[in-house]
């Protein structure tokens, strides 16, 4: 059985996506904690429901980055997880974080990158007249957003869109493919060969 500890910092739908699939299909891993480096964090009250141990580590406690970020990864630890999930997990992490749980954290970014790495993804991407834009899964590297992609998603930019329209229709894709991604982590299927993430069973690395 993996462990899998999620990471969240508001809603927590893709985390919810997550614990649904792992549960609902019978996957080898179970998500064991689900942390927030907020306290109202809403993703913490599904997590509580579900019987899932829960953490807050809050940033605005900790004086400099590096603090905070020792202090998630001794909560994190707490748990001993095989794969620690980013979802909506709003905080950059420090090289030695990042370092620590190498090849094994995963983050979902809401473009097609690396196009569009950072905040505010939707609204550059319509300002930039993008007629497609998606969503990747990667592996954490200490440079932002700019990890190995194990999968991403193709959306259309409708006419009239504005952000939270095309928000909304990049999201109802990550919660298909950051499922299918962390499925492929713990079922050992992701081989992962300096920037490149090959899926061994030759599975689509795309959904469009
Ligand atoms: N850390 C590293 N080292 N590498 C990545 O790829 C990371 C990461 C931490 C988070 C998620 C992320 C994204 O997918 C992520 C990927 C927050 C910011 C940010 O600027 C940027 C990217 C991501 C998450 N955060 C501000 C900060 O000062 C705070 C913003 C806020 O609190 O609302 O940390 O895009
Ligand atoms: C998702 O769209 C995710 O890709 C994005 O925030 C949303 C979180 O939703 N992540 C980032 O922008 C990271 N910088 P959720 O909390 O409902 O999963």
């Amino acid at each position: 059985m993996k462990r899998i500890v999620v990471l969240v910092s508001g809603r927590g739908s893709n985390m919810q996506a997550i614990v649904q699939r792992c549960a609902d299909d019978g996957w080898p891993a179970a998500v064991v904690a689900v942390l927030a480096n907020r306290p109202d964090a809403q993703g913490l009250e599904f997590a509580r429901q579900r019987g899932i141990a829960t953490a807050v580590v809050d940033h605005k406690l900790f004086a400099a980055r590096e603090e905070f970020d020792a202090a998630l990864a001794r909560a994190i630890d707490g748990f001993s997880p095989d794969l620690v999930v980013l979802a909506g997990f709003m905080r950059i992490l420090g090289a030695a974080f990042v370092r620590h749980y190498e090849g094994r954290l995963l983050n979902i970014h809401p473009s097609l990158l690396p196009a569009f790495a950072g905040l505010h993804t939707h609204r550059r991407a319509l300002a930039a007249g993008c007629k497609a834009v998606g969503a990747s899964v990667h592996f954490v590297t200490p440079e932002l957003d700019h990890g190995p992609i194990v999968i991403q998603s193709v959306v259309p930019v409708r006419p009239g869109d504005d952000e939270e329209r095309l928000a909304a229709r990049v999201l109802a894709t990550e919660h298909i493919i950051y499922p299918l991604a962390v499925r492929w982590f713990v079922e050992d299927k992701l081989e992962l060969a300096g920037d490149l993430v090959r899926q061994r069973d030759g599975a689509s690395q795309v959904l469009m």
